[in-house]
């Protein structure tokens, strides 16, 4: 089986498991014991519970993820909560320490960490055929961003043959509840992910905010609430290859379709449509509306401005009523709209995904549920964006030489790494920008009006 490893890191990746692996349970018939549900409507063949879990002598179904974090708060919380019976003791890990949310310390407590070393080999050893892996934690926290660097870092020759992807939370001044030195934690992260993963799908808290303002009518989203959407949105990236669709699409295509050049990896995300809980049996959007969306920043895991954007990759996640013909005069729209462009250079190519297993709810969730549902995952320059909110915000704090006796304490870090680290920042976001076509108003690439079912079959080889 072509399984794929979850690392949950700090608080923000700790707590995004709880919804996460509440609704995997849920999509795979399994119960929060970790038993196979037996009034499932889900039939054993229905799905491919192995590429998340492990399953045990006595039939019982273990998440493949390791959560960890230097905050008794977030790993009480799930060894207090529902999920207390799901995860094994040991995949579940408090690192004691006073790193104070300062990168490099947390950094040498994990390098320090002979029992972290011990459980990753020992989860690794369950896997059959590893696909990848998909590291969850926000690249601000000195403890997520730090641990994130040193697993990629450290397990490089083991992970040499698999993918090696991150979903990112960014900080954003807004709604940053955490540290002051931030933009230093976020700069050193980024850096690490760029020489050691393949993509990043970055979310911005304040966006998903926005979108739960906007389009719920939820005025103060909190965590709990952002992380139940993150959580439908990776649910439907990872749908496809789960639920054995005919159309599906793992780690390793999206890769090979979104990042055509190593250089540019960053990636966001949008998710459509956003329906409010009791409007859910009375909307009704067409296929082509959603999708539309997916391009607006209504439905955007990251703000953007209103610059015309060029795209670099696009993947097309669909899940529920979504016949194939309404899905090849959707793709068609699409690659005849004047407001989606992509690079001069690139191939106009929507890689397209598709499961007739709708998204399943959480009880009580504040986001209805949709007959269909789409989520996007792109490569474009879009994410430049929140990058310079980053690269501002460091040199800032830089230019006074704030908070830098922290890093600098007991020679944990040079101060000529701070002046790298930008460097090299610096220029990930001139790759971005030298990678953008000159005329960025072309005429649109010639598009083959009448693209056939096969021709999205043929996507998605
Ligand atoms: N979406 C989401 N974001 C969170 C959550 N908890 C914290 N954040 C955001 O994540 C960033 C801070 O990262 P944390 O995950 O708290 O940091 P950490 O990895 O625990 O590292 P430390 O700084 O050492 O505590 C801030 O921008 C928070 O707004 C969460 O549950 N969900
Ligand atoms: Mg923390």
């Amino acid at each position: 089986m072509r399984e794929i490893i979850s690392f949950h890191f700090g608080q923000s990746g700790a707590q995004l498991a709880s919804p996460l692996w509440e609704l995997y349970c849920l999509e795979h018939g399994i119960n929060l014991d970790g038993s196979v549900s037996n009034n499932s409507e889900i039939q054993e063949n229905d799905t491919n519970r192995e590429i998340l879990f492990s399953e045990t002598q006595n039939n019982r179904y273990v998440p493949l993820a390791y959560i960890a974090d230097d905050d008794d708060y977030s790993i009480d919380q799930i060894k207090n909560g529902q999920l207390k019976k799901l995860f094994s003791t040991k995949s579940l890990q408090e690192f004691k320490g006073d790193s104070g949310s300062i990168w490099i310390s947390s950094y040498k407590s994990a390098q320090a960490s002979e029992n972290f070393r011990n459980q990753i080999h020992q989860l690794l050893d369950k896997c059959d055929s590893l696909q990848g892996i998909m590291i969850y934690h926000s690249v601000s926290g000195g403890f997520g961003g730090s641990y994130a660097s040193y697993l990629l870092n450290e397990f490089e020759d083991d992970f040499s043959k698999v993918i090696k992807s991150t979903v990112s939370m960014l900080s954003s001044d807004q709604n940053s509840t955490s540290t002051i030195v931030e933009p230093y934690n976020s700069v050193f992260t980024i850096n690490q992910l760029k020489q050691y993963s393949n993509f990043n799908i970055f979310i911005d808290n304040s966006a998903l905010s926005q979108v739960c303002e906007r389009q719920l009518e939820i005025d103060w989203a909190n965590f709990g609430i952002l992380n139940k959407m993150i959580a439908q949105m990776i649910a439907s990236i990872t749908s496809t290859q789960r639920l054995n669709s005919e159309n599906f699409v793992d780690l390793q295509d999206m890769y090979q379709n979104l990042v055509l050049l190593p250089e540019l990896q960053f990636l966001h995300t949008s998710y459509a449509p956003f329906i409010q809980r009791d409007q859910q049996n009375s909307s009704s959007v067409n296929l082509l509306q959603i999708s539309q969306a997916l391009f607006n920043e209504a439905g955007s895991f990251i703000k953007f401005t209103p610059n015309p954007s060029q795209y670099f990759g696009v993947n097309l996640f669909y899940r529920g009523d979504c016949p194939y013909s309404d899905l090849q005069s959707t793709i068609n729209e699409l690659k005849n709209s004047k407001c989606i462009n992509f690079a001069d250079w690139v191939p106009i190519n929507y890689q397209v995904a598709m499961s007739s297993k709708s998204t399943v709810q959480f009880h009580n969730a504040e986001l209805g549920r949709g007959n269909k549902t789409a989520c996007l995952v792109a490569n474009s320059t879009r994410i430049l964006n929140p990058l310079k909110n980053i690269q501002s915000r460091f040199k800032n704090l830089y230019q006074k030489k704030c908070f830098l006796h922290w890093f600098l304490k007991n020679s944990q870090i040079d101060e000529s790494q701070f002046v790298n680290g930008l460097d090299f920042f610096s220029s990930l976001l001139s790759n971005y920008e030298q990678s953008i076509s000159q005329d960025i108003n072309q005429e649109k690439q010639n598009v083959d009006d009448e693209a056939s079912i096969e021709e999205i079959d043929e996507i998605n080889k």
